[in-house]
């Protein structure tokens, strides 16, 4: 029996249809996100926290040759990293627990190259242990970062190497509880102090590290964990340490076809490829000062709320998850200024990006799969992101339209696509209701896992997406106004 619906008007998210048809749902286009990535996808903004010897030598990267007596804090306390990032809406931290210079912030049976060397704690602490403590304390997700690159050992570059880096993994990866992202670095400027013989070393970084074999061992003790490093296999790199995930922003990249050095490669990284063999989803690492670690001379230079908000909108509002830089001064602490920025930031959040109106409202869709109460464009608005509106296979051009009780003023435009079946959206417009006629207000290609778009200010009580292209039928989870 064919199903039948009167228009396609619902009310408050009642389907005026009477009759009921079994409707083939949408197949999925591939790729699509497993199911780690999809969960990640929703973290949206997390922490990275940059602290090693180089916030006591004031150094970007630190030669290896660093004696570990220098790191000193006075009152390291991951407890106030953790509750000011839970406080200021982040779902996680990542440690850098061995940067370039090879020092760890845990004491490692593998090597002299760390805290157990370091007045702090008379060598008894372990800030991985405070840190991943921390997090789970504040309900938030632990990660680590470790540096292949390692200019403090003397065996960087042979074998044995890969060995020592492949114990401290075991080390990470066994005794701290579930890390959810493990970031790989690739970054390597072949000088260093290499047990002392301070020299240039090169590696081939397509071989020498044989990825395949240590990410089979980090899956083997935690299956969940995802891998971050410049083109995957789980998250890519986004091209820039600038905040900027590209305007178009697909989730899929071909990895086999890039290599480092290719020319372009930060391009495509930064906006995606729309053919794209695998679902590699881009992270935006920035920081909040110009550099990595703490300098007391860029106590002025700390990013503004408004900034901060700018990167929201450039990486999170891009589809994106945002991997925001917030490193501890010399006592250990993240310092007032960040802190209040993190603060200013939220609060520009709560007041741009969290009255969402477009709750009540009637939805008129032009196309709705199978004409079935379970596609119908209610479902944009029933704040469930498992729901969603859908066309008619082979309906790839369709509007939208959604009716405010009351005329507001509308400041953003927020689009979700459902990811788990493939990303599909290529292009679209968003149009406002003035005077009786349709303007177009914002466009935009993709959308991804999440699109948020700043509009001229308009005050209207209808605004209407027009899905323009798309891979196939559009799957729309999410539209809110602000
Ligand atoms: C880069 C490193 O060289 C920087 O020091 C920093 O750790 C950044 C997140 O990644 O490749």
């Amino acid at each position: 029996m064919k199903k039948t619906i009167i228009g396609s008007f619902l009310c408050m998210g009642l389907v005026l249809s009477v009759g009921a048809q079994k409707v083939t749902p949408p197949a999925p286009v591939y790729p699509v996100p497993s199911a780690r990535q999809l969960a990640w996808h929703q973290l949206e903004t997390y922490a990275f926290i940059h602290f090693t010897t180089n916030t006591f030598t004031d150094k970007e990267w630190g030669f290896g040759d660093e004696d570990p007596g220098i790191f000193n804090p006075s009152k390291v306390d991951a407890n106030q990293w953790a509750t000011v990032l839970k406080q200021t809406g982040f779902k996680a931290m990542i440690l850098t627990t061995k940067h370039h210079d090879g020092f760890c912030l845990w004491p490692s049976n593998y090597t002299e190259h760390s805290v157990r060397n370091s007045p702090w704690k008379n060598g008894k602490g372990d800030i991985v242990k405070e840190t991943s403590e921390a997090a789970r304390k504040a309900g938030l997700k632990f990660g680590v970062y470790m540096s292949p690159w390692d200019r403090n050992r003397a065996d960087y570059g042979s074998p044995s190497y890969i060995s020592y880096y492949r114990n401290q993994l075991k080390e990470l990866f066994t005794n701290y509880g579930p890390v959810f992202e493990m970031w790989f670095d690739g970054a390597n400027g072949g000088d260093g102090y290499y047990g002392g013989k301070r020299e240039q070393r090169k590696i081939n970084g397509a071989t020498y590290y044989d990825w395949p074999t240590t990410l089979k061992l980090v899956r083997s003790m935690q299956p969940d964990v995802l891998f971050f490093s410049d083109a995957g296999p789980d998250i890519r790199w986004v091209g820039n340490e600038k905040g900027v995930a590209g305007e178009t922003n697909w989730n899929s990249i071909t990895p086999d076809t890039l290599y480092a050095g290719k020319s372009g490669i930060n391009e495509i990284l930064n906006t995606g490829s729309d053919d794209g063999t695998k679902w590699i989803p881009a992270e935006v690492d920035v920081s909040i000062r110009p550099g990595w670690f703490y300098h007391a001379s860029e106590d002025s230079k700390v990013k503004t709320p408004e900034q901060l908000f700018e990167i929201y909108l450039s990486s999170v509002g891009r589809g994106s998850n945002l991997l925001l830089n917030i490193p501890p001064d010399r006592n250990g602490v993240f310092h007032p200024t960040d802190v209040a920025a993190l603060r200013g930031f939220k609060k520009l959040l709560e007041e741009r990006l969290t009255n969402n109106l477009a709750r009540q409202v009637r939805v008129k869709a032009s196309n709705i799969r199978g004409n079935a109460a379970v596609y119908n464009g209610a479902k944009i608005a029933d704040g469930d992101k498992n729901t969603y509106w859908a066309t008619d296979e082979g309906v790839t051009v369709a509007d939208i339209e959604v009716e405010l009780p009351a005329a507001k003023k509308i400041s953003y435009v927020l689009l979700q696509e459902y990811i788990a079946l493939g990303q599909r959206v290529k292009a679209f417009t968003i149009e406002a209701l003035k005077n009786g006629s349709w303007k177009e207000i914002a466009g935009g290609t993709t959308i991804g896992y999440k699109r948020i778009l700043r509009i001229d200010p308009v005050v209207t009580s209808k605004i209407r997406v027009r899905i323009t292209d798309s891979k196939a039928a559009p799957l729309i989870s999410n539209l809110a106004l602000y």
